[in-house]
Protein backbone atom coordinates (compact mmCIF):
# COMPACT_ATOMS: atom_id res chain seq x y z
CA UNK A 1 0.00 0.00 0.00
CA UNK A 2 1.37 3.35 -0.68
CA UNK A 3 1.75 5.86 1.76
CA UNK A 4 0.66 8.76 0.44
CA UNK A 5 1.46 10.74 4.44
CA UNK A 6 4.97 9.32 3.83
CA UNK A 7 5.17 10.68 0.57
CA UNK A 8 4.15 14.23 1.49
CA UNK A 9 6.20 14.32 4.13
CA UNK A 10 9.49 13.88 2.32
CA UNK A 11 7.84 17.17 0.27
CA UNK A 12 7.85 18.98 3.37
CA UNK A 13 11.39 18.02 4.36
CA UNK A 14 12.53 18.84 1.01
CA UNK A 15 11.32 22.41 1.30
CA UNK A 16 13.09 22.74 4.81
CA UNK A 17 16.39 24.37 4.07
CA UNK A 18 19.05 22.33 4.82
CA UNK A 19 22.35 22.74 6.42
CA UNK A 20 24.39 23.36 3.69
CA UNK A 21 23.64 26.41 1.76
CA UNK A 22 22.48 26.54 -2.28
CA UNK A 23 24.85 27.34 -3.97
CA UNK A 24 23.38 28.49 -7.17
CA UNK A 25 20.64 30.75 -7.76
CA UNK A 26 18.51 28.43 -9.11
CA UNK A 27 18.97 26.10 -6.28
CA UNK A 28 18.04 28.76 -3.94
CA UNK A 29 14.79 29.58 -5.38
CA UNK A 30 13.88 26.25 -5.56
CA UNK A 31 14.62 25.67 -1.62
CA UNK A 32 12.69 28.77 -0.58
CA UNK A 33 9.64 28.21 -2.12
CA UNK A 34 6.40 28.69 0.16
CA UNK A 35 5.05 25.83 1.23
CA UNK A 36 1.98 24.38 -0.83
CA UNK A 37 -1.77 24.42 -0.25
CA UNK A 38 -2.01 21.25 -1.98
CA UNK A 39 0.23 19.58 -0.08
CA UNK A 40 -0.60 20.75 2.97
CA UNK A 41 -3.98 23.11 3.50
CA UNK A 42 -3.24 26.47 4.21
CA UNK A 43 -4.61 26.51 7.61
CA UNK A 44 -2.41 23.65 8.98
CA UNK A 45 0.93 23.66 10.01
CA UNK A 46 2.96 27.09 11.64
CA UNK A 47 2.65 30.44 10.12
CA UNK A 48 5.17 32.03 8.39
CA UNK A 49 5.03 34.86 6.29
CA UNK A 50 3.65 33.82 3.39
CA UNK A 51 4.24 30.03 3.87
CA UNK A 52 7.78 30.82 3.02
CA UNK A 53 10.38 28.58 5.09
CA UNK A 54 11.80 30.11 8.28
CA UNK A 55 15.58 30.97 7.92
CA UNK A 56 18.34 32.13 10.83
CA UNK A 57 18.93 35.52 9.67
CA UNK A 58 22.43 35.22 10.84
CA UNK A 59 22.57 31.80 7.97
CA UNK A 60 20.85 34.54 4.88
CA UNK A 61 23.96 35.85 3.59
CA UNK A 62 24.26 34.19 -0.11
CA UNK A 63 20.75 32.00 0.38
CA UNK A 64 18.19 34.75 0.40
CA UNK A 65 17.69 38.00 -1.92
CA UNK A 66 14.80 39.32 0.65
CA UNK A 67 13.75 38.78 3.87
CA UNK A 68 10.65 38.93 5.57
CA UNK A 69 11.03 39.86 9.32
CA UNK A 70 8.38 40.68 11.97
CA UNK A 71 9.12 43.65 14.85
CA UNK A 72 6.44 42.89 17.25
CA UNK A 73 7.25 46.57 19.16
CA UNK A 74 4.38 49.25 19.82
CA UNK A 75 6.18 50.82 23.23
CA UNK A 76 6.52 54.22 21.58
CA UNK A 77 2.61 53.98 20.66
CA UNK A 78 1.35 57.41 21.54
CA UNK A 79 -2.71 56.52 21.35
CA UNK A 80 -4.00 52.90 20.92
CA UNK A 81 -1.55 49.86 22.18
CA UNK A 82 -1.57 46.33 19.89
CA UNK A 83 0.60 46.72 16.79
CA UNK A 84 3.15 44.08 18.61
CA UNK A 85 0.56 41.80 17.56
CA UNK A 86 0.92 42.94 14.51
CA UNK A 87 3.95 40.31 13.13
CA UNK A 88 1.85 37.26 14.72
CA UNK A 89 -1.35 38.88 13.03
CA UNK A 90 -0.08 38.98 9.50
CA UNK A 91 1.68 35.80 9.34
CA UNK A 92 -1.47 34.22 10.09
CA UNK A 93 -3.53 36.38 7.43
CA UNK A 94 -0.77 35.57 4.76
CA UNK A 95 -1.00 31.61 4.88
CA UNK A 96 -3.97 32.52 1.99
CA UNK A 97 -1.60 34.09 -0.25
CA UNK A 98 -0.41 32.45 -3.17
CA UNK A 99 2.55 32.27 -5.65
CA UNK A 100 0.49 34.81 -8.73
CA UNK A 101 -0.57 38.40 -8.73
CA UNK A 102 -3.10 38.15 -10.93
CA UNK A 103 -3.25 41.84 -11.81
CA UNK A 104 0.57 42.24 -12.84
CA UNK A 105 1.66 38.56 -13.45
CA UNK A 106 4.20 38.47 -11.30
CA UNK A 107 5.33 35.17 -9.48
CA UNK A 108 7.36 36.33 -6.61
CA UNK A 109 8.97 32.99 -5.21
CA UNK A 110 10.00 32.55 -8.92
CA UNK A 111 11.76 36.17 -9.24
CA UNK A 112 13.53 35.66 -6.04
CA UNK A 113 14.68 33.69 -2.85
CA UNK A 114 12.59 34.47 0.03
CA UNK A 115 12.26 33.48 3.73
CA UNK A 116 10.69 34.41 6.92
CA UNK A 117 13.54 35.65 9.05
CA UNK A 118 11.86 35.64 12.04
CA UNK A 119 11.37 38.69 14.72
CA UNK A 120 13.84 41.33 15.79
CA UNK A 121 14.12 40.71 19.81
CA UNK A 122 12.53 43.52 21.23
CA UNK A 123 12.11 44.66 24.71
CA UNK A 124 8.75 45.67 25.21
CA UNK A 125 9.63 48.19 27.76
CA UNK A 126 12.19 49.77 26.65
CA UNK A 127 11.93 52.07 23.53
CA UNK A 128 15.61 52.99 23.11
CA UNK A 129 16.67 49.81 23.60
CA UNK A 130 14.87 48.33 20.78
CA UNK A 131 15.89 50.82 18.47
CA UNK A 132 19.45 49.54 19.08
CA UNK A 133 18.44 45.89 18.45
CA UNK A 134 16.51 46.81 15.10
CA UNK A 135 19.34 48.55 14.24
CA UNK A 136 21.78 45.83 14.82
CA UNK A 137 19.41 43.51 13.13
CA UNK A 138 18.90 45.29 9.92
CA UNK A 139 22.80 45.88 9.40
CA UNK A 140 24.32 42.41 8.82
CA UNK A 141 21.49 42.35 6.39
CA UNK A 142 21.73 45.36 4.43
CA UNK A 143 25.69 44.41 4.19
CA UNK A 144 24.40 41.27 2.60
CA UNK A 145 22.25 43.16 0.19
CA UNK A 146 19.06 41.30 1.76
CA UNK A 147 15.98 43.33 0.78
CA UNK A 148 14.21 43.32 4.40
CA UNK A 149 10.49 43.61 4.03
CA UNK A 150 9.17 44.33 7.64
CA UNK A 151 5.76 44.01 9.53
CA UNK A 152 5.36 45.80 12.41
CA UNK A 153 5.07 46.91 14.91
CA UNK A 154 3.59 50.82 15.66
CA UNK A 155 5.79 53.36 12.98
CA UNK A 156 9.01 54.16 15.28
CA UNK A 157 10.41 50.81 13.50
CA UNK A 158 10.79 52.35 10.54
CA UNK A 159 13.73 54.45 12.25
CA UNK A 160 16.22 52.25 13.01
CA UNK A 161 15.60 50.23 10.38
CA UNK A 162 16.35 53.20 8.18
CA UNK A 163 19.17 54.43 10.18
CA UNK A 164 20.54 50.65 9.18
CA UNK A 165 19.85 50.82 5.29
CA UNK A 166 20.64 54.32 5.05
CA UNK A 167 24.10 54.03 6.59
CA UNK A 168 26.09 53.63 3.38
CA UNK A 169 24.05 56.95 1.81
CA UNK A 170 20.99 58.20 2.14
CA UNK A 171 17.70 56.66 1.02
CA UNK A 172 14.78 57.95 -1.01
CA UNK A 173 11.49 57.72 0.87
CA UNK A 174 7.43 56.49 -0.63
CA UNK A 175 5.82 56.85 2.42
CA UNK A 176 1.52 55.95 2.43
CA UNK A 177 -0.15 56.97 5.76
CA UNK A 178 -2.68 58.88 7.01
CA UNK A 179 0.02 60.82 8.80
CA UNK A 180 3.15 62.87 8.50
CA UNK A 181 5.15 61.37 11.35
CA UNK A 182 7.53 64.22 10.51
CA UNK A 183 6.47 65.24 14.42
CA UNK A 184 8.62 66.31 17.13
CA UNK A 185 6.46 66.43 19.79
CA UNK A 186 7.55 65.45 23.25
CA UNK A 187 5.84 62.96 25.97
CA UNK A 188 7.22 63.94 28.91
CA UNK A 189 10.96 64.83 28.01
CA UNK A 190 11.04 61.76 24.75
CA UNK A 191 10.80 62.53 21.67
CA UNK A 192 10.83 58.22 20.66
CA UNK A 193 7.61 57.83 19.84
CA UNK A 194 5.81 56.66 16.18
CA UNK A 195 5.01 60.47 15.40
CA UNK A 196 8.37 61.01 15.27
CA UNK A 197 10.37 58.60 12.63
CA UNK A 198 11.13 60.23 9.49
CA UNK A 199 11.83 63.59 11.50
CA UNK A 200 14.55 61.63 13.27
CA UNK A 201 15.64 59.68 9.64
CA UNK A 202 16.48 63.24 7.88
CA UNK A 203 18.01 64.65 11.01
CA UNK A 204 20.32 61.32 11.18
CA UNK A 205 20.93 61.77 7.42
CA UNK A 206 19.85 58.47 6.37
CA UNK A 207 16.84 60.20 4.22
CA UNK A 208 17.43 62.69 1.57
CA UNK A 209 14.22 65.17 2.21
CA UNK A 210 13.91 66.24 -1.71
CA UNK A 211 13.63 62.25 -2.44
CA UNK A 212 10.78 61.93 -0.18
CA UNK A 213 7.08 61.93 -0.91
CA UNK A 214 4.14 61.40 1.86
CA UNK A 215 1.12 60.24 0.11
CA UNK A 216 -2.89 60.18 1.49
CA UNK A 217 -2.09 62.62 4.53
CA UNK A 218 -5.28 63.61 6.20
CA UNK A 219 -7.54 64.54 10.02
CA UNK A 220 -6.43 66.57 11.91
CA UNK A 221 -2.33 67.84 13.48
CA UNK A 222 -1.43 68.58 17.10
CA UNK A 223 0.39 71.77 15.09
CA UNK A 224 1.54 72.86 12.05
CA UNK A 225 4.91 72.34 12.56
CA UNK A 226 4.63 68.79 11.40
CA UNK A 227 3.31 69.67 8.38
CA UNK A 228 5.67 72.84 7.56
CA UNK A 229 8.97 71.21 8.92
CA UNK A 230 8.41 68.25 6.48
CA UNK A 231 7.78 70.83 3.55
CA UNK A 232 10.63 73.14 4.46
CA UNK A 233 13.11 70.03 4.17
CA UNK A 234 11.47 69.77 0.49
CA UNK A 235 9.56 66.77 1.07
CA UNK A 236 6.48 66.46 -0.82
CA UNK A 237 3.32 66.00 0.72
CA UNK A 238 0.05 64.98 -1.40
CA UNK A 239 -3.04 65.29 0.85
CA UNK A 240 -5.78 62.94 0.45
CA UNK A 241 -7.76 65.78 -1.21
CA UNK A 242 -4.94 66.00 -3.71
CA UNK A 243 -4.94 62.24 -4.43
CA UNK A 244 -8.54 62.36 -4.82
CA UNK A 245 -8.36 65.44 -7.16
CA UNK A 246 -5.58 64.02 -9.42
CA UNK A 247 -6.07 60.29 -9.05
CA UNK A 248 -3.83 57.23 -9.06
CA UNK A 249 -2.18 57.14 -11.84
CA UNK A 250 -0.92 60.68 -11.75
CA UNK A 251 0.00 60.21 -7.88
CA UNK A 252 1.96 57.13 -8.53
CA UNK A 253 4.08 59.21 -11.71
CA UNK A 254 4.42 61.82 -9.23
CA UNK A 255 6.12 59.13 -6.32
CA UNK A 256 8.18 57.38 -9.00
CA UNK A 257 9.59 61.37 -9.90
CA UNK A 258 10.41 62.04 -6.53
CA UNK A 259 12.25 58.85 -6.05
CA UNK A 260 14.15 59.05 -9.02
CA UNK A 261 16.58 56.23 -9.99
CA UNK A 262 18.38 56.09 -6.55
CA UNK A 263 17.75 53.47 -3.75
CA UNK A 264 14.46 54.36 -1.87
CA UNK A 265 12.01 52.87 1.08
CA UNK A 266 8.85 52.01 1.06
CA UNK A 267 6.90 52.03 3.94
CA UNK A 268 3.17 51.51 3.85
CA UNK A 269 1.26 52.31 7.51
CA UNK A 270 -1.89 50.62 7.04
CA UNK A 271 -3.48 53.71 8.56
CA UNK A 272 -3.55 55.17 5.24
CA UNK A 273 -6.53 53.17 4.89
CA UNK A 274 -10.06 53.94 5.59
CA UNK A 275 -11.26 52.61 9.20
CA UNK A 276 -13.95 50.70 7.22
CA UNK A 277 -10.92 48.29 5.49
CA UNK A 278 -8.56 48.75 8.65
CA UNK A 279 -10.19 49.65 11.99
CA UNK A 280 -7.43 47.42 14.39
CA UNK A 281 -5.11 50.53 14.03
CA UNK A 282 -3.78 52.74 17.07
CA UNK A 283 -4.57 56.17 15.09
CA UNK A 284 -7.66 55.82 12.85
CA UNK A 285 -8.74 58.64 10.71
CA UNK A 286 -11.58 58.43 7.92
CA UNK A 287 -11.46 59.26 4.66
CA UNK A 288 -8.46 57.60 3.61
CA UNK A 289 -7.72 54.74 0.94
CA UNK A 290 -9.96 51.89 -0.11
CA UNK A 291 -8.03 48.35 -0.08
CA UNK A 292 -8.68 48.54 -3.65
CA UNK A 293 -6.95 52.21 -4.26
CA UNK A 294 -3.99 50.90 -1.80
CA UNK A 295 -3.32 47.88 -4.35
CA UNK A 296 -3.94 49.98 -7.53
CA UNK A 297 -1.07 53.22 -5.89
CA UNK A 298 1.24 50.19 -5.05
CA UNK A 299 0.82 48.70 -8.75
CA UNK A 300 1.89 52.42 -10.31
CA UNK A 301 5.22 51.89 -8.24
CA UNK A 302 6.86 48.96 -10.64
CA UNK A 303 10.71 49.76 -11.81
CA UNK A 304 11.20 51.91 -8.61
CA UNK A 305 15.33 50.37 -6.99
CA UNK A 306 13.36 49.50 -3.37
CA UNK A 307 15.97 48.70 -1.01
CA UNK A 308 13.59 47.82 1.99
CA UNK A 309 9.78 48.05 2.83
CA UNK A 310 7.28 47.63 5.54
CA UNK A 311 3.53 47.53 6.61
CA UNK A 312 3.21 49.05 10.24
CA UNK A 313 0.60 49.21 12.42
CA UNK A 314 -1.58 46.35 12.15
CA UNK A 315 -3.60 46.12 15.90
CA UNK A 316 -5.39 43.67 15.62
CA UNK A 317 -6.33 43.39 19.22
CA UNK A 318 -8.89 46.42 18.08
CA UNK A 319 -9.97 44.77 15.13
CA UNK A 320 -12.16 41.11 16.33
CA UNK A 321 -13.11 40.74 12.54
CA UNK A 322 -9.57 40.19 11.45
CA UNK A 323 -9.90 42.57 8.11
CA UNK A 324 -7.31 44.71 9.18
CA UNK A 325 -4.18 42.07 9.42
CA UNK A 326 -6.08 40.71 5.95
CA UNK A 327 -5.19 43.84 4.60
CA UNK A 328 -2.07 44.06 5.73
CA UNK A 329 -1.10 40.59 4.25
CA UNK A 330 -2.49 41.66 0.97
CA UNK A 331 -0.28 44.91 0.86
CA UNK A 332 2.69 42.72 1.86
CA UNK A 333 2.31 40.01 -0.96
CA UNK A 334 1.81 43.43 -3.43
CA UNK A 335 5.23 45.31 -2.02
CA UNK A 336 7.28 41.79 -2.48
CA UNK A 337 5.76 41.42 -6.04
CA UNK A 338 7.66 45.02 -6.41
CA UNK A 339 10.95 44.11 -4.47
CA UNK A 340 11.14 40.19 -5.75
CA UNK A 341 10.76 42.10 -9.47
CA UNK A 342 13.56 44.73 -8.44
CA UNK A 343 15.65 41.44 -6.78
CA UNK A 344 15.59 39.90 -10.54
CA UNK A 345 16.12 42.34 -12.64
CA UNK A 346 19.79 42.73 -10.84
CA UNK A 347 20.41 39.34 -10.40
MN1 LIG B 1 2.54 56.32 10.49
Amino acid sequence: MVDRCADERAKTRARTPAKTPAKTRAERLARFQPASGMVTPRFSGLASFMRLPVLDPAEAADQVEIGLIGIPFDGATTGRPGARLGPRAVREASTGTRALNHATGVAPYVLAPCADLGDVPVNPVDTAETARRIEAFYRPLAEAGIVPLTVGGDHFITGPVLRALGAARPLGLIHIDAHSDTDDAQYGGSRLTHGTPFRRAVEAGVLDPRRCIQIGLRGSMDAADERDWALAQGMRILTMEEVCARGLPEVAAEARAVAGEGPTYLSFDIDALDPAFAPGTGTPEIGGFTTREALHLLRGLRGLDLVGADVVEVAPSLDPAGITALAGAGIAFEILCLLAERAAARA
